[in-house]
């Protein structure tokens, strides 16, 4: 039956002249015919991995690791996408070790917009996932309740700043709710990329947020990934996000209850391959109305190797010429590297913008 599914979608993606995955791309006949019938010790198997892509002809990427096993049992179609998104990570390539950076370096994170005219907001978050656990393809309701209680128990050990309480999405009134998502604090169970990979099963058992009361230090539990740990808040101060962030990020590393899935050649593990190794995005919402998408913002864009999305998430518009910029690439660099050429990309935005 999965064997048949994807010879299927593989006949459906080749003769779909409009679509433009990095699935079909890489899912060849070769690939087909040497994966078709593997599975991982959990039991996924190579539709599980492709059904985003598969249901949705205009995914950029379309798969998802069904489980950590995943991305070496099904290496032949990972690997190629792994290479192209994070832009030259070859089989041989092995992702550098965690490092966020000096004190001398963080600190020369200063405000990108003192002036505040431009910079909307700045969000950092990281993505992490708990050893022993599969990838919401597999996880069963069970697993779902238990993570979300383990993790409960560790936010308790967050301290001062970061101290705070969560919140489960199941019994969460709807007004509650949807002004989290507004003031962008929230997910929402509306992607249908990640729907299709099996991200909403058992929704909403075992999601959640935990926040500090300013809601500058957050984490998302079942998301998309096992965690989101996320450091936002209004303006440019990227130096005052990052630091956060990486005092959030250590604090929950070093509990003795939580271990998180890395590997050596990947980093950090996702349940997406383009989050993987530092697993950083670091944001703006920006506001550049003389230079937005003219040939001059497209190039920096291109050189920092960054990525454009609508504000209200990925694969959402632009509305009123605020946009989301952000770090691309997020494996075979460091963490400070990532933040470091999104923040030089910013910069030059702004210089250009500044130039008009
Ligand atoms: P991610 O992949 O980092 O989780 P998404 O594009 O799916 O990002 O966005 C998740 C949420 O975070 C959305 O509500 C989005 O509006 C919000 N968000 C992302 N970047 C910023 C930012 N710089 N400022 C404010 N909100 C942000
Ligand atoms: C897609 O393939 O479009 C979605 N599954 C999301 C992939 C990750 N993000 C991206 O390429 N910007």
């Amino acid at each position: 039956m999965a064997a048949e599914y994807v010879v299927k979608a593989f006949t459906e993606l080749q003769a779909d002249a409009g679509c433009k995955s990095m699935l079909k791309k890489f899912l060849t006949k070769e690939v087909v015919d040497s994966l078709k019938d593997k599975k991982t010790s959990l039991g996924a198997t190579l539709k599980d991995c492709i059904s985003s892509g598969t249901e949705n002809h205009d995914s950029n990427v379309g798969v998802y690791a069904a489980d950590t096993e995943s991305y070496t049992t099904f290496a032949g179609l990972f690997d190629p996408v792994i290479d192209c998104y994070h832009k030259g990570f070859p089989p041989s390539a092995k992702h550098p070790t965690p490092n966020f950076g000096t004190k001398e370096q963080v600190d020369a994170f200063v405000d990108l917009d003192p002036e505040g005219k431009y910079i909307v907001s700045t969000r950092i978050r990281v993505g992490r996932s708990i050893q022993g656990f599969p990838f919401n393809t597999l996880l069963q309701a069970d697993q779902y309740s238990e993570m979300e209680t383990r993790l409960k128990e560790a936010f308790a050990s967050f301290e001062s700043e970061l101290a705070g309480k969560y919140y489960p999405l199941a019994g969460m009134d709807d007004a509650t709710r949807k002004q989290l998502i507004e003031d962008h604090f929230l997910f929402q169970e509306c992607d249908r990329f990640l729907k299709s990979a099996g991200g909403y099963n058992h929704f909403p058992t075992g999601r959640g947020i935990f926040h500090n009361p300013t809601k500058n230090f957050l984490i998302w539990v079942n998301e998309e990934d096992h965690l989101r740990i996320i450091s936002m808040q209004m303006g440019g101060d990227l130096g005052m996000v990052y630091k956060r962030l990486v005092t959030g990020a250590n604090k929950m590393e070093s509990h003795p209850k939580i271990k998180f899935t890395k590997t050596d050649r990947l980093g950090y593990l996702t349940f997406c391959p383009t989050n993987l190794g530092t697993t950083l995005r670091s944001s703006v919402h920006i506001k550049l109305p003389k230079t937005l998408d003219t040939p001059e913002f497209k190039a920096i864009v291109e050189k920092y190797e960054m990525q454009v999305r609508g504000t209200m998430g990925e694969h959402t518009e632009t509305k009123g010429g605020l946009v989301d910029v952000s770090n691309k690439r997020r494996l075979g660099l460091t963490e400070y590297e990532a933040v470091k050429a999104m923040y030089d990309g910013i910069k030059a935005l702004i210089a250009l913008e500044k130039s008009k």
